[in-house]
């Protein structure tokens, strides 16, 4: 291999700069959502966290959200190390491993999961497949909804164009839905083009990038469970010592411990919100609103055991509802 003189430089120089701060190791850390939006703000706090209570021993260097990177590619980018921190959902990086959209699906809490072999069956699919470590789930009390601009009176999209990412496909395709897939930066154009009739998004955070604006109505009940978490690359990880490393996982841990009541208060704000910027909500009740739900799970377990039939039905045996 040749080595060029510029690499040797570059080499030497970043020695001398960790030895001169006495090993104070810095993370590139990335969101895949806005900054400083509802799904990054936890992320925020967390890398707050950390460089305060990690002085001197590990720092995050916050690069920034989808205008530093496209979400769809931030899976990659933790892969192979682009960046070694990422906020992120599975349904953004189902391109490295198809079971990361896999979460939205789960009935039972994380606390739960960690004891019942769940997680460490996924944690095991992070380490083959992505060469990531799984530390927070920092969004995981709330469920998404269909928002629309056009009112409908049952359980049917047909001859609707719904903005969609993979957590929606296969049940808004049952429910006769024609799907454009987008990031969330693209949502308020496509709303404001005509391009889509509505968009599928989790209770809160529509406020964030105006689209209420667009929005007329939400359905309800709202189905499966929204998920976005702190991922670190394991070649990193397998870097730090246990200081840091507990800095990590005691900041990350507090998340997840704080996480229930903290999308609980935000979803009720933003209920309140959309009820007052005038959108309305279609509700399916009763026996109609168990039978919506059971397509969901339904049409979602589908779509996971379609693209792995070997995990999927495993998956779905740790994530589902006791029965
Ligand atoms: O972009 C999305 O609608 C999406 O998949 C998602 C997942 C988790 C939280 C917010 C949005």
């Amino acid at each position: 291999m040749r080595i060029w003189p510029a690499a040797v430089a570059a080499l030497c120089l970043s020695a001398s700069v960790s030895a001169a701060s006495a090993q104070e190791v810095t993370l590139k850390g990335i969101t895949s959502f806005a900054e400083k939006t509802l799904n990054s703000r936890s992320f925020e706090r967390f890398i707050d966290m950390v460089n305060a209570e990690g002085k001197g021993k590990v720092r995050i260097d916050y690069i920034g959200g989808p205008k530093a990177m496209p979400p769809f590619e931030v899976g990659n980018a933790l892969k192979s190390g682009v960046v070694d921190i990422a906020n992120v959902t599975g349904a953004f990086y189902t391109n490295v491993f198809p079971e990361s959209d896999a979460w939205k699906l789960a009935q039972r809490p994380m606390a739960e999961l960690r004891k019942n072999g769940g997680f460490d069956y996924m944690a095991k699919i992070y380490d083959e497949r992505m060469n990531a470590i799984f530390l927070a789930r920092q969004i995981g009390h709330t469920p998404f909804h269909i928002y629309l601009t056009k009112p409908i009176t049952k359980p049917d999209l047909t001859g609707l164009k719904i903005r969609i990412t993979p957590v929606y496909r296969e049940f808004f395709q049952a429910l006769g839905a024609t799907v454009v897939q987008t990031a969330p930066g693209e949502v308020y154009t496509a709303l404001e083009r005509g391009v889509v009739d509505g968009y599928g998004w989790p209770t809160a955070g529509i406020f964030d990038l105006g689209w209420h604006e667009k929005t007329k109505y939400r359905v309800d009940p709202g189905f499966y469970t929204a998920e976005v978490s702190f991922l670190i690359n394991k070649t990193t990880w397998s870097k730090l010592d246990a200081g840091q490393r507990k800095v990590i996982t005691d900041a990350a841990g507090r998340i997840e411990a704080q996480s229930a009541a903290f999308e609980a208060k935000e979803n009720a704000a933003d209920i309140a919100k959309q009820k007052q910027a005038g959108i309305q909500v279609i509700e399916f009740k009763g026996a109609d609103g168990e039978a919506y739900l059971a397509k969901a799970y339904e049409a979602g377990w589908a779509g996971i055991i379609k693209q792995s039939p070997v995990h999927g039905p495993k998956l779905r045996e740790f994530f589902s509802k006791a029965k």
